[in-house]
């Protein structure tokens, strides 16, 4: 991902993370947006929290290209489809060519307004690449640094913008904590989808 060095966020010690703001055209943005609202299997997780099962807020979608992938959390197993609705095969190959590099699993995102919020939390430690498409409203993503990131590391927030791309990869997950807090003041939707690369 040599080629993309323009894109490194800066002020995050240890971590690597690019930031496209125009990986995509608004317009295409939001034509995606809608075709994913549309022809994806959206449905709110139940967590256990502390025993107690709780709805989760925001919704989700999951697709993994491989029958032998699942993923779990908070006590969830994700609703896991194998066959990718075709604007989402499309999507996934424009980043896959865009990054190049290759993935296996998307996890998507719905927040219906600023009221639905991701929590502030590390993905898998693992040193693999994340990225993340962002459509619809701006939403802040916050980057909070663990003890392990240096005396120098302090908070980092980055707005992120329809069409956007942000790709973490290399000690992000190990160094540094995100969230997309709630903003009561945004009434618009958000879509993000995660690709990963899980292990078969
Ligand atoms: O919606 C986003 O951009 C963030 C999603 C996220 O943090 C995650 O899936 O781990």
């Amino acid at each position: 991902m040599g080629h993309l060095d323009e894109y490194r966020v800066e002020d995050l010690p240890g971590a690597d993370v690019l930031y496209i703001p125009d990986f995509i055209p608004k317009e295409t943005a939001s034509e995606w947006y809608q075709a994913l609202e549309q022809s994806c299997t959206w449905y709110h997780p139940k967590l256990k929290v502390y025993g107690k099962e709780v709805s989760q807020s925001r919704s989700i979608a999951a697709y993994a290209t491989d029958p032998s992938i699942t993923v779990k959390y908070s006590g969830h197993t994700v609703n896991m489809i194998y066959t990718y609705p075709a604007i989402l095969q499309s999507i996934q190959e424009a980043v896959e060519e865009r990054l190049g590099v290759k993935f296996n699993h998307v996890m998507l995102n719905r927040y219906e307004n600023g009221m639905e919020y991701i929590g502030r939390h590390r993905d898998t430690k693992e040193n693999r690449v994340i990225a993340s498409l962002s459509l619809g409203a701006v939403r802040t993503f916050i980057f909070t640094p663990t003890k392990n990131a240096g005396e120098s590391a302090s908070l980092k927030k980055i707005p992120l913008l329809n069409g956007s791309l942000l790709v973490m990869k290399g000690d992000t997950q190990k160094l540094w904590r995100h969230e997309i807090p709630k903003e009561p003041k945004i009434l618009d939707g958000r879509i993000s989808l995660t690709f990963r690369q899980l292990d078969l």
